[in-house]
C-alpha cells in the first residue's frame, strides 16, 4: 500500500495543565493531565518509529485546546498556511506556530472566513474540506484562492450531522484510499475514491493517520486493526482515551509534512 506522501517532520505540542478547560461537546469527565502527557509521549513516540522528527513545543496554559496542533495551520510542500479556527477560544494558537512553521515553509496567514485544520482532507489529487460548525464557505472560499496558485482544487463538501470536523470520520489510508465511517461512506462524500470503511460500533478508528509505512490507529478498536492488517498495512495502536474526552484524535495532535 503506498503511502501518499513522504513525512519527514510533525509539530506537535505538549498538553498543558489547563486541558481540563478544553472543549467539548458532551462533558464525560475531564482529562487527567499525567495521563494525557502519557498518552502523548505514546503518540509522539510512534511518530518517531514511523519514521518522523518530531518538533515538540512547550504547552501554552492561555490556550487549553492547544495541543490539538492541526486546527490552527496547514502545512503543504509549497507553504504553510496559518488558518482561522471556528472556536474563539482557539483564534491566537496559530500566531503560536507561526515561527516553528517558518523554519520550514514560506507562511501565509488567510485573510477571512473560518477553517480548522479538522476539517480539511488532503489526497493525492484535492483538498475535501468539510463546512462545519467551525468552518465556513468564507473560510473555505479563502483557501481555494490561496492555495489555487499551486494548482490544488478544493472539493468543499456538507458533514453529516454530529461530526466535530471532517476528519472526525475519516482519513487518507493511500493517495485514492479513504477510511472512513459508514455514514460519511454513504452520503457520497469520497465518491471517486476507493472507500474502506470501519465496523459498525468502531466509528471513532476513523481518526487514523497515514504515516509513512505505518497507520497510526487508535487503541480499542479491533475489529477495525484486524480489517487493515488484512488489507495489508502495518498498524499501530495509540492510546487517545484522554483527547477523545476532548473530542481529539490521532490526526488532530500533530501537523505532518
Ligand atoms: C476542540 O473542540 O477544538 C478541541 N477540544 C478538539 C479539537 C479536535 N481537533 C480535530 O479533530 N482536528
Amino acid at each position: 500500500m503506498k503511502a501518499p506522501y513522504k513525512f519527514s517532520h510533525a509539530i506537535v505540542r505538549e498538553p498543558a495543565a489547563t486541558v481540563v478547560d478544553g472543549l467539548r461537546a458532551v462533558d464525560r469527565g475531564n482529562p487527567d493531565i499525567g495521563r494525557f502527557r502519557e498518552e502523548h509521549a505514546a503518540y509522539c513516540a510512534a511518530l518517531v518509529v514511523a519514521g518522523v522528527e518530531v518538533i515538540r513545543l512547550p504547552a501554552l496554559a492561555d490556550y487549553p485546546d492547544s495541543v490539538f496542533v492541526e486546527d490552527p495551520a496547514l502545512v503543504l510542500p509549497e507553504a504553510a498556511i496559518l488558518l482561522r479556527p471556528g472556536a474563539e477560544s482557539r483564534a491566537g494558537e496559530g500566531e503560536h506556530l507561526a515561527g516553528s512553521l517558518a523554519g520550514h515553509r514560506p507562511l501565509v496567514r488567510l485573510a477571512e472566513g473560518r477553517i480548522d485544520g479538522g476539517d480539511i482532507l488532503v489526497t493525492g489529487r484535492e483538498l475535501i474540506v468539510g463546512l462545519s460548525a467551525r468552518t465556513d464557505r468564507t473560510g473555505v472560499e479563502a483557501l481555494d484562492r490561496c492555495i489555487g496558485q499551486w494548482g490544488y482544487a478544493v472539493r468543499c463538501v456538507a458533514l453529516p450531522e454530529g461530526l466535530l470536523h471532517l476528519k472526525t470520520g475519516c482519513s487518507l489510508l493511500a493517495s485514492e484510499t479513504v477510511l472512513a465511517t459508514g455514514g460519511m461512506i454513504a452520503s457520497g462524500l469520497f465518491d471517486g475514491y476507493e472507500t474502506v470503511a470501519v465496523p459498525q460500533g468502531e466509528e471513532p478508528a476513523a481518526n487514523a493517520i497515514r504515516v509513512n509505512g505505518h497507520v497510526l490507529l487508535a487503541e480499542g478498536y479491533p475489529k477495525t486493526e484486524g480489517m487493515l492488517a488484512e488489507l495489508g498495512y502495518e498498524v499501530m495502536t495509540v492510546p487517545t482515551g484522554q483527547a477523545a474526552l476532548l473530542d481529539g484524535g490521532l490526526s488532530c495532535m500533530s501537523l505532518r509534512f
